[in-house]
């Protein structure tokens, strides 16, 4: 008896075994087992076949060096561009543009092995960033953005946005400024996400570092200070180079001489409705110089002796301030204190001109040598308010109410439900900043004798 309990013992394990082997062997293998995958959360079939999935992913998608690649069209693009009277005086394209539209055609095919999606730049010849393109000449503009390498994400959202709301109708020019050499990625993504032209431009170190009349050790006390009281980039040097860069330098960059007109864009910005006009032609044909869609009240610890300084010039050059400018919008009490009402700077279509006239250098001189942009912490949006409303006749100064825009953490949705539906906005007018008691454009709308806008009230 003891040798046939033992045999069925022996049998029973060799049974146990088999199943187990059986088991293991199916759940490996999940062409076997359909829907094994689904026992994997996301993250682990990450995690366990991270290093699979994106190997081969590689093979099918853009690397970065191919991202560089020219866009078929972009070629035609720039020659659409050259024959408008203002591209005249534009050199020709920036050379990651010129030189690989033949790698296009492998790229496409790359993507046809995958699913249908064609490579917008060279399907048949037609460039569906072209087929839209507005008719008529085009001015001498630019996209400007101040950016750091490690903002390139952030400056794709915002170009991605500019481009659908806007620029694949225009094909304006996109000029990026650094501090330091921008890098292969930053220059493929925007590239490719680009219908103009694309020019990359360093920044010279006399116009990002210390000027000699500033006294370093004050300057540090400052940040210092500035970072005991928490102030928002108090103890930050670089936020101060590039206040002051885009206060006094961006638009005589040699990049930028080369234009008239420029419209600000910095990264995670987002654009809420159809621009559906050529807005630079807008600005030349009105005689506006300056615009904004948003404005406030400024942080006051970061310019306590801004106005001193503007009372400075005022007093140093009286034929720079226009007979009817926008002091209203400024001062309640007829100069003698600032409100601190700016238009907010992050956005804005200007005139490159006007930035590069006497009246204004001789304006951003004299604040530079006060010192306020490093020993407070000056931002370029009051300076540049202040120039536009003092130094130009308050026509001159332009509020784009149909442009909807957003800049963390304030939203400009247009007001009027018309208008949103016109433009297919997507912005929630719940957001919008106009009417709010924090906002300054009420104030303009009443300096300027603007109606306000029907439907304002109940947007409030
Ligand atoms: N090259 C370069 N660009 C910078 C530097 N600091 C800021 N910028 C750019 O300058 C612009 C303004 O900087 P932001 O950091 O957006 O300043 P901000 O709008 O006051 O602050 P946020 O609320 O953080 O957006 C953006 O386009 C930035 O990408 C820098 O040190 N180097
Ligand atoms: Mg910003």
């Amino acid at each position: 008896m003891a040798g046939s309990t033992r045999y069925m013992r022996y049998i029973l394990i060799a049974f146990v075994a088999l199943v187990v082997i059986f088991f293991i062997s199916a759940s490996s293998s999940e062409s076997r087992v359909p829907g094994a995958d689904r026992v994997h959360s996301a993250t682990e079939m990450l995690k366990g076949q991270g290093n699979s999935l994106w190997k081969g992913a590689s093979s099918s998608s853009a690397t970065s060096s191919d991202a560089g690649t020219v866009p078929a069209g972009k070629d035609s693009l720039a020659s659409d561009a050259k024959s408008s009277p203002a591209a005249d005086a534009v050199k020709p394209a920036a050379s990651h543009h010129s030189s690989a539209s033949s790698a296009a055609a492998p790229h496409a095919s790359d993507h046809s092995t995958t699913s249908p999606n064609p490579y917008s730049g060279s399907l048949g010849g037609q460039n569906s960033l072209t087929s839209d393109t507005a008719p008529g000449p085009r001015m001498n503009a630019t996209f400007v953005t101040l950016a750091r390498n490690s903002d390139v994400w952030e400056i794709s959202r915002s170009i991605r946005q500019v481009e659908d709301r806007f620029n694949h109708r225009y094909h304006y020019d996109w000029v990026f400024l650094n501090d330091a050499d921008f890098d292969e990625t930053f220059k493929s993504v925007t590239g490719a996400l680009t219908s103009g032209r694309t020019r990359y431009g360093k920044i010279d170190k006399e116009h990002w570092g210390f000027p000699e009349f500033i006294d370093q050790d004050k300057a540090a006390k400052v940040r210092e200070d500035m970072h005991e009281r928490k102030i928002i980039y108090g103890d930050s040097i670089s936020y101060r180079h590039m206040c002051r860069y885009e206060s006094g330098f961006f638009f005589r960059h040699p990049l930028m001489m080369e234009y008239e007109w420029y419209w600000r864009v910095e990264p995670s910005i987002e654009l809420f409705c159809d621009i559906n006009y050529d807005t630079f032609q807008f600005m030349a044909e009105n005689n506006k110089k300056y615009s904004f869609v948003l404005s406030l009240y400024e942080y006051f610890e970061t310019i306590p002796t801004l106005w001193d300084s503007v009372k400075g010039f005022m007093k140093e050059h009286p034929e720079h301030i226009a007979k009817d400018n926008s002091m209203g919008f400024l001062s309640d009490d007829g100069g003698m204190t600032y409100n601190h009402c700016h238009f907010w700077s992050n956005f804005e279509i200007g005139n490159l001109d006007w930035l590069r006239s006497d009246a204004y250098i001789d304006y951003f001189n004299h604040l530079d040598h006060d010192g306020g942009f490093f020993y407070e912490r000056w931002g370029d949006a009051p300076v540049h308010s202040i120039a536009a409303a003092l130094l130009l006749p308050k026509d001159q100064i332009h509020f784009f109410n149909d442009i909807a825009y957003y800049h963390v953490p304030f939203t400009h949705c247009p007001t009027g439900e018309k208008t949103r539906l016109e433009l297919r906005c997507h912005c929630n007018p719940k957001d919008n900043f106009d009417w709010n008691g924090y906002s300054c454009t009420k104030r303009f709308y009443e300096l300027n004798k603007m109606p306000l806008p029907e439907g304002y009230e109940k947007e409030q």
